[in-house]
């Protein structure tokens, strides 16, 4: 049981004995604990090593120092070759009731029955130390330690994939990191490499048209939905087997930020969503996820115009609806980022009797090469007994020995079959892991089916699917993305993809880069279709719930501010489920209020917040005139479309920023009739998309 002292313990830390990876040597509960070496040796002194003599050399001998040492020189393991940087959390799934319809997999029957899982949330393309906020897709990868082994649902927020086989995934990540020579950039797809070969792989045209979408700079990692991407099957107790694509969807809703938003995020807090995440469990926040499935048949498979196995195509909600099955509450935070975020190791191939994989070549791939990574970053084939790998079945077999192996396994018999030991392990063909007989073998060939071949239609889909302030983000981002490559013919080849995908896209983004009647003539192998009806369900502002639960809104005070004013709208955030946080010039408790500053204003500009409210005294604003940070925290929440709330102080303040006060603009005087009403009826909106043209052009 891992027990932490309590005056520095989070709160959403709690000593757990159920969770995975809940047993560790360093165990005891009693004051006084003695320092002691990896043998147990009580250490006398941890300030100074051993000396010949005070002022002379260090001894060889210091046994002590030498362990210390050479521990903290191996600290670091290879980061993750890709998702290198992420966030992890405890938490439970649980049934809205018995799915035996569909699969005989145990954690799936019981509604009353909860199953604990380890969720890890990453970017993709930056390092383990780069920031949370680039313009990524980002991974979603749930853990599920059920009684009947663990299943691993490595997903992404995006429910499409670049590639539609495994073999060209290294060439995939080689274009989007860094490039080779020169180590930059970090964290981003905005450089020839990628582009190059982007524009060079049709297939990946649907995808890039959600990873410029704005899914790839979501709000925080609570607003995300979660996708399994390939097709799997689900099989029952009769060995019938269905189709079915795994969805996430967040309880708050889907939320992101704007592009020059998550900019300057990552220079004000690199953390951010990490942070977010964080402080949301510690505040008792805990976030939920709905677990779906669009559940089809073979008949129905065959009636699509896509092949179900061609991870670079989604079916509309629309065709088949989503069937809620389940919800996830994370309610823990790791006690130890190391040993349960970095070293919890997923994998699509861990899956349980009840479960299947299809024959998607992404997918296959995939089944390889996660396994095969462990090896190097975690060191050896023994991963699965670090605690937090751990299966919380038992686990037998007659696996033996290898690098860092923690089981003893008693007695002689290490095969199988064996007269030796009667009692041992054997194979269940009841119980036991079964494959689907899946009918699909064929001669032997490396080649893409023809139904795989159009690589244009979802992706007009997906641009038919926004609202008119989405199609803009999306043309922004190919501008901004497209205007960092230096070669031109990359750029001349991408809009001759876009003309394709829609004439209309093609041409906003060339006139918005200067280069209309440049564009490529590309011919595709099958011609985007222009019958397909939109898919409202894949936008994000078309179904945003109006609602500020998980927000925070930032209020600036002053010495002298009203603390009355304060209170009141604390109280009206805290009934609707919202966070306030106070900044001030000072952190320190400000004079004429006793307000206590949670924030100091350089330090927490208004990107941070999800609305922003000014509530300084007349001579707290007139000093606020002299803080470009004060100007800059209006002028910033503005062009992000953020509810301004301010009082008749604030005016000098917002006249300097060049802020009309226009409520029908989401710039609401606190102090006015219905004020506070009125401001928190705005932040529900989330953004001001009204707003959009007074600060930026609308390509
Ligand atoms: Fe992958 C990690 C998701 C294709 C090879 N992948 C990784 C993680 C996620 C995904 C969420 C991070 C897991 C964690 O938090 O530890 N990957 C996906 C999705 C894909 C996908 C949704 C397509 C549908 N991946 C994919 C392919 C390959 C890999 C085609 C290789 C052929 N992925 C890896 C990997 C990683 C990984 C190299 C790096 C670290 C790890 O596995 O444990 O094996």
């Amino acid at each position: 049981m891992i027990v932490r002292k309590s005056k520095t313990a989070s709160k959403s830390q709690a000593p757990s004995e159920a969770r995975p990876g809940g047993e560790t040597h360093q165990t005891t509960t009693s004051a006084n604990q003695t320092l002691t070496t990896n043998q147990g040796v009580a250490i006398s002194d941890n300030q100074n090593s051993l000396k010949s003599g005070a002022r002379g050399p260090t001894l060889l001998e210091d046994f002590v120092l030498r362990e210390k040492i050479q521990h903290f020189d191996h600290e670091r393991i290879p980061e993750r070759i890709v998702h290198a940087r992420g966030s992890g959390a405890h938490g439970y799934f649980q049934p809205f009731k018995n799915l035996s319809k569909f699969t005989k997999a145990e954690f799936l029957q019981d509604p009353k029955k909860t199953t604990k899982v380890f969720v890890r949330f990453s970017t993709v393309a930056g390092g383990a130390g780069s920031v949370d906020t680039p313009r990524d897709v980002r991974g979603f990868a749930v853990k599920f330690y059920t009684e009947e082994g663990n299943f691993d649902l490595v997903g992404n927020n995006i429910p499409v994939f670049f590639i539609q086989d495994a073999i060209k995934f290294p060439d995939l990540i080689h274009s989007v990191k860094m490039e080779p020579d020169r180590a930059f950039p970090q964290a981003g797809s905005a450089h020839d490499t990628f582009w190059d070969f982007a524009s060079l792989m049709p297939e990946s045209m649907h995808m890039l048209m959600w990873a410029m979408s704005d899914r790839t700079i979501p709000r925080s990692l609570r607003h995300i939905e979660g996708f399994g991407v390939h097709t799997f099957r689900l099989v029952n107790a009769q060995g019938e087997s269905t189709f079915v694509k795994f969805h996430w969807r967040p309880s708050l809703g889907v939320a992101s930020t704007l592009w020059d938003e998550a900019v300057k995020l990552a220079g004000a807090d690199p953390d951010y969503q990490r942070r977010d995440l964080w402080e949301a469990i510690d505040n008792g926040d805990y976030p939920e996820w709905t677990l779906s499935i669009q559940a089809f048949d073979q008949k129905t498979a065959d009636e699509l115009d896509f092949d179900i196995l061609d991870p670079t195509k989604l079916i509309p909600e629309e065709i088949i609806p989503l069937t809620p099955i389940g919800r996830m509450v994370l309610n823990e935070n790791p006690v130890n980022f190391f040993a349960e975020t970095e070293q919890v190791a997923f994998h699509p191939g861990h899956i349980v009797p009840g479960i299947d994989f299809t024959p998607d070549p992404l997918l296959q791939g995939r089944l390889h090469s996660y396994l095969d990574t462990q090896l190097s970053r975690l060191g050896g084939p023994n991963f699965h007994e670090i605690p937090i790998n751990k299966p919380v079945c038992p686990m037998r077999n007659f696996q033996r020995d290898g690098h860092m192996r923690m089981a003893v396994p008693p007695g002689r018999v290490a095969y199988e079959p064996n007269s030796l030991d009667p009692n041992g392990p054997r194979e269940n063909p009841t119980r036991g892991f079964a494959s689907f007989p899946d009918p699909n073998a064929g001669p032997k060939t490396r080649e893409r089916p023809e139904s795989f071949a159009d690589h244009y239609s979802q992706a007009r889909l997906f641009w038919r699917s926004m609202t008119p302030p989405e199609q803009g983000h999306i043309v922004s981002a190919f501008t901004f993305e497209l205007s960092k490559v230096e070669t031109p013919a990359i750029r001349t080849r991408m809009l001759g993809h876009l003309d394709l995908i829609e004439p209309e896209l093609g041409k906003r983004v060339a006139t918005a880069m200067g280069m209309v009647g440049e564009a490529d003539k590309i011919t595709p192998a099958v011609p985007p279709r222009d019958d397909l009806d939109p898919s409202p369900a894949l936008s994000i502002i078309g179904k945003a719930p109006k609602t500020v639960q998980g927000r925070t809104v930032a209020v600036l005070v002053t010495d002298g501010s009203d603390a009355n004013a304060v209170q009141k709208l604390r109280q009206a955030l805290k009934k609707e489920g919202a966070n306030l946080k106070l900044v001030a010039p000072k952190v320190g408790k400000l004079e004429g209020n006793g307000l206590v500053p949670d924030m100091q204003l350089d330090g927490a500009p208004s990107v941070l917040f999800d609305a922003v409210v000014a509530l300084p005294s007349e001579a707290g604003a007139k000093e606020l005139l002299g803080v470009a940070a004060a100007i800059d925290w209006l002028r910033d929440a503005f062009g992000h479309l953020k509810a301004i709330g301010f009082n008749a102080a604030t005016n000098p303040l917002l006249d300097k920023a060049g802020i009309d006060t226009d409520a029908a603009m989401g710039v609401i005087a606190l102090d006015g009739k219905n004020g506070i009403e009125g401001f928190i009826a705005t932040a529900k909106k989330h953004k001001i998309w009204e707003r959009d043209k007074l600060v930026r052009p609308q390509r």
